[in-house]
């Protein structure tokens, strides 16, 4: 393989989908030198194979408005490569969802889910719809006319969508409610559903208290403690929410919270009633990030900005892809920010990425420090297959395993000469080699 060309061609044939490139192009030159060791993999051209979806769903989703007004939204799934195991991957309910930013999700999926030791396939979908403004039974109506129609991809050994942003438990709820309508089938076929239907304790906090695990590890390899630690965290979502708790859990300091229209900063940090006080804002009242500042003067908001420029020890991205460009990288280098674990898909730019690793900080991956939280989607479907549950300390060991289990295959594929761990290559060449072989043993199909 040549990477570059491989990404030129594709930047041909999908002209439009500049973040699905620029996700392709990020991985393809870490897997490159892995591959051409294989000859046979070039053979049966796997490369494509592997970047281009099995399969892409795009439908139209209609829906009544509180008004009356007929609505019209985009609905899709990519359905991106099932080696493994059936396709897995969340939902996104926002209105920046394009078919491009879905297959970027797809194909990371697809190397997240080798890493999680478990098996998954990987795939993405969702809509242009936000469910920001709009009332519950809004929200109620889209997931039913979008479950309408997806209901006829997926099936617990098929394809098992979960969360992602504007996806959680309430949205979940609605669409499990329809699938079993239309099917007449009570079946593990969402995960991230509620407790009392098949849903996993810890599903709700894996993503965020699994990319603190895995800030942990990272931070073991020089020594170095989280506790006393200051934290910038950007989203105010379930990532974002549930990484701030475990910090806050191991005695670090989170400075920052942000959504999309602004970020907060607390000189004196973020404390448990603090973060109570966000869940409620942001999960049942669903309000805005800024209004945190009228409850806690102290703290200050800013306005269409970004949490990078602030002094910290620790950078946790957790909000959306590309949201650390080159000179907040810079700026986060020339603070002293010692490590940057992505909570999200994709946060830092191609830029930021390189600054990071040039000044060889501690920097994972999303695919790899965001992992807990499709790691326990797998886990919630072996429960449901064998029709139990687990205990809460149960499920958070077995968290706690398989993120340790993900940094020592980075470790292992990505230690380079001068001892510098590449997180980057270590989790596309570990999530790679895996898919690889399975799809290499299955033939061409
Ligand atoms: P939520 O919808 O719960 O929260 C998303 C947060 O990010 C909100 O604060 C939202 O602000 C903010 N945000 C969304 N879009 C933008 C944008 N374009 N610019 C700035 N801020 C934005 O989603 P999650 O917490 O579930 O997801 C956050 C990230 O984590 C995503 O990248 C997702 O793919 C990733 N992820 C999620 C997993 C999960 O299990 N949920 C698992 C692994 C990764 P606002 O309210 O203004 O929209
Ligand atoms: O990006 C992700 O890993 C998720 N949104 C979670 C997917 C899942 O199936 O739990």
């Amino acid at each position: 393989m040549n990477a570059a060309k491989v990404v030129e061609d594709l930047k041909v044939r999908f002209p439009n989908e500049p973040e699905y490139i620029q996700a392709v192009s990020q991985v393809l030159p870490t897997i490159e030198e892995e591959y051409n060791k294989h000859p046979e993999f070039e053979k049966y051209n796997l490369i494509e194979r592997l970047c281009i979806p099995d399969r892409v769903i795009e439908f139209r989703v209609t829906w009544v408005d509180d008004k009356g007004n007929v609505q019209t939204n985009m609905g899709y799934r990519i359905q991106h490569n099932n080696a493994i195991g059936p396709y897995k991957g969340g939902i996104r309910y926002h209105k920046s969802v394009n078919l491009g930013i879905l297959k970027f999700l797809a194909f990371e999926q697809t190397f997240k889910n080798s890493l999680t030791t478990l098996p998954m396939g990987g795939a993405k979908g969702g809509s242009d719809f936000s469910p920001r403004g709009k009332s519950e039974a809004e929200v109620m109506r889209f997931c039913q006319a979008f479950m309408n129609e997806l209901y006829r991809h997926i099936g617990p050994d098929e394809d098992v969508p979960a969360g992602d942003i504007g996806v959680g438990g309430r949205e979940v709820g609605y669409m499990f409610g329809q699938y079993k309508k239309l099917t007449h089938q009570f079946q593990g076929v969402l995960t991230g559903k509620g407790i009392q239907f098949g849903g996993s304790l810890i599903r709700p906090e894996a993503t965020g208290y699994g990319t603190v695990y895995f800030l942990t590890s990272m931070l073991a390899t020089r020594g170095i403690e989280l506790a006393g630690k200051k934290v910038l965290i950007s989203g105010a979502g379930n990532v974002a929410q549930y990484a701030a708790e475990k910090c806050l859990q191991l005695g670090a300091i989170p400075m920052t919270m942000s959504d999309s229209d602004g970020y907060i900063y607390d000189p004196d940090g973020i404390d448990r009633a603090k973060l109570d006080y966000i869940m409620e804002l942001k999960n049942v009242e669903r309000g805005r990030i800024k209004e945190y500042v009228e409850e806690y003067p102290t703290a200050k908001y800013y306005e269409g900005k970004r949490p990078w420029y602030e002094k910290a020890d620790i950078a946790l991205p957790c909000a959306t892809q590309n949201e650390i460009n080159g000179d907040e990288a810079a700026a986060l280098v020339k603070n002293g920010v010692i490590a940057v674990a992505e909570g999200a898909n994709m946060p830092s730019l191609p830029e930021a990425i390189k600054i990071f690793q040039d000044a060889k900080i501690l920097y994972a991956p999303g695919k790899a420090s965001n992992a807990g939280g499709v790691s326990v989607s797998g886990l919630e479907m072996s429960q449901n297959s064998e029709r139990l549950s687990w205990t809460a300390k149960e499920v958070d060991d077995y968290l706690k395993r398989i993120m340790n289990d993900i940094h020592e295959n980075c470790v292992k594929y990505g230690t380079q000469a001068d001892g510098y761990i590449n997180y980057v290559k270590g989790a596309n060449v570990a999530g790679f080699m895996k898919v690889a072989k399975a799809m290499m043993a299955q033939g061409l199909v």
